[in-house]
């Protein structure tokens, strides 16, 4: 009986999700609308079909002692595809479904504003991520390099007030904000494609940084033979990704930092930061801000902006599958926010955080095994020291230079010794995080910065790549003041393993300035930094957590 109660609790979970939105006229009133039931896993489907054969049985049997006698219950209909799939394991018909859906969903950019077709465009959904323009963030946007095709938008209907501009950047909502606005997405995706069986593929970078083929050729040859325009391509990235000369950094798209968090807030912040917004600034034409990918307002207009954040939303599902009740976020207030969204219908709809929170509620899964990175410590990567060209003492505020910054860390004398008076066993569970306080900027420095944790010998080790991504997002107040938001101006790194690699003495902190793609140097990239850009941050300190 325990599988027929999760049966139940499953499909009123589901049917709860879709509400009206209060204060609508334009909308229908939404009709319970079922959403597509699906298991989480084989296991999880057998589960259920052990369930629903069971409940079909006690209705046999229920029927015997009546009149009629059934036979086998019937098959249920197949279930619709319900795997999200790496981008590179599409099959030939998947791939043209995908370019089918986001070439109508951009085709409906020109829809009247009002019109039922916009809601479906791809860039009403862009505007509700972000957008330039009143009501969200300055026009002066428009200005930032790679930003053409773009053009101010501003809110009209009352759809569009309640969703445009409603991204959660910075907050404890994060991953499941972004969540629930993929599954709508990937609704109106499926209907423009005319395919119930598309999902979203994921970009998998950290397996391979190059943008996939898919995504960078700027035509194809569709069906009938013909090259065509390719929907997923736009030229608007830095030119070597969609070169396919260049990958991502590894620094960029490495989970290692995130995925040995053990509690939901701090997955959130450090996830968000590498590989969420370290991928986005090096996707841009010349990092953050520049578009489409390097800046909030206009990141939705690159179609692989929606297999980004599904690698994110993959990513989290690896994590919370090692323990998702332990993981899962447990605030009540974080739990209980609505957000409005427009769902495969047309409606506006104002679901719960509770009723959107997990991949079982929602009815899809990641492709078996998921490619989930390994969720233990990497060995340290060791570096062959560049000639630093700036040494300071960590005394004061320091400058971030437009080459190679090395900065003395000076523990603190009681930090040093608890840190190394932990018996080795012990120090696996107290993780020495080395945080950079009070970081900001009179210009964006147009680059991204790997951290190094230098030893006396010489010795770096990678602990890490600042971004600044979030600094490009619009602000808004709602979540502000709960806990577990993030400092904008803050950076931590698990530097625990680099420390006992190099050792906690004489050792610096260094940092290097790069574009975030593979082949690069350190001095190619300090030349596109603003000589009035003036990085700079407050405090550097490891603390022992
Ligand atoms: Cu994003």
């Amino acid at each position: 009986m325990k599988a027929l109660h999760s049966i139940a609790f499953f499909c009123a979970v589901a049917l709860s999700v879709p509400t009206a939105y209060a204060g609508t006229t334009a909308a229908a009133p939404a009709a319970a609308r079922p959403l597509l039931l699906a298991p989480a896993s084989d296991a999880q489907r057998d589960t259920w079909m052990w369930a629903f054969a069971t409940a079909q049985l006690q209705t046999v049997a229920a029927d015997a002692l009546g009149t009629t006698v059934g036979g086998l219950p019937p098959p249920p209909p197949p279930p619709l595809n319900t795997t999200r799939q790496s981008i590179t394991a599409l099959n030939a018909g998947q791939l043209a479904s995908l370019r089918r859906g986001i070439a109508q969903m951009i085709a409906w950019n020109s829809a009247p504003q009002g019109s039922a077709d916009f809601k479906r465009s791809l860039r009403y959904w862009a505007n509700m991520h972000a957008y330039i323009g009143t009501g969200c963030s300055p026009a002066s946007g428009l200005s930032y390099p790679g930003m053409s095709g773009l053009s101010l938008q501003s809110k009209a209907t009352p759809d569009q007030i309640a969703t445009w501009c409603t991204c959660q950047h910075g907050t404890i909502q994060f991953l499941t904000w972004h969540r629930m606005y993929l599954f709508y997405f990937e609704q109106v995706l499926r209907q423009a494609a005319g395919d119930p069986n598309l999902r979203l593929p994921f970009w998998d970078y950290e397996t391979d940084g190059h943008i996939p083929p898919a995504y960078r050729s700027p035509t194809y040859v569709n069906s009938g033979g013909t090259t065509v325009a390719n929907p997923l391509y736009v030229a608007n990235r830095q030119a070597q990704l969609n070169a396919g000369t260049a990958a991502l950094a590894s620094s960029v798209t490495s989970t290692a930092g995130a995925m040995p968090s053990t509690t939901y807030n701090p997955f959130n912040s450090a996830i968000e930061q590498t590989p969420h917004g370290a991928v986005h600034c090096a996707t841009g034409v010349q990092s953050c801000p520049s578009g489409y990918m390097g800046y909030v307002p206009s990141a939705g207009n690159d179609p692989i902006f929606y297999s980004h954040h599904a690698n994110i939303d993959r990513l989290y599902e690896c994590w919370l599958r090692v323990n998702q009740a332990a993981r899962l976020p447990n605030n009540p207030a974080q739990l209980a926010a609505h957000f409005n969204f427009i769902d495969g219908g047309g409606n506006l709809v104002s679901p719960m955080v509770a009723n959107m929170l997990t991949t079982a509620q929602l009815g899809y899964h990641y492709a078996s095994g998921g490619g989930c990175p390994l969720v233990i410590r990497i060995p340290p990567i060791y570096v062959q020291l560049e000639r630093p060209f700036h040494v300071y003492p960590l005394s004061g505020p320091i400058v971030l230079q437009r080459g190679i910054t090395t900065v003395p860390l000076r523990l603190a004398p009681a930090a040093r010794k608890q840190m190394l008076a932990v018996p080795a066993p012990r120090s696996r569970a107290l993780r020495s995080m080395l945080v950079i306080d009070g970081l900001s900027y009179d210009e964006p420095p147009g680059v991204l910065y790997e951290v190094y944790v230098q030893g006396s010998g010489g010795k770096r080790v990678l602990v890490g790549v600042i971004n600044f991504f979030n600094d490009t997002a619009p602000r808004h107040d709602e979540m502000q003041g709960m806990a577990g938001m993030a400092d904008t101006a803050s950076r931590s790194f698990d530097a625990t393993d680099a420390l006992a690699a190099l050792g906690a003495s004489g050792a610096s902190l260094v940092l290097v300035p790069t574009t975030g793609i593979t082949g690069g140097t350190a001095l190619k990239a300090a030349e596109r930094i603003s000589p009035r850009a003036n990085v700079r941050f407050k405090e550097a300190r490891i603390e022992q957590r």
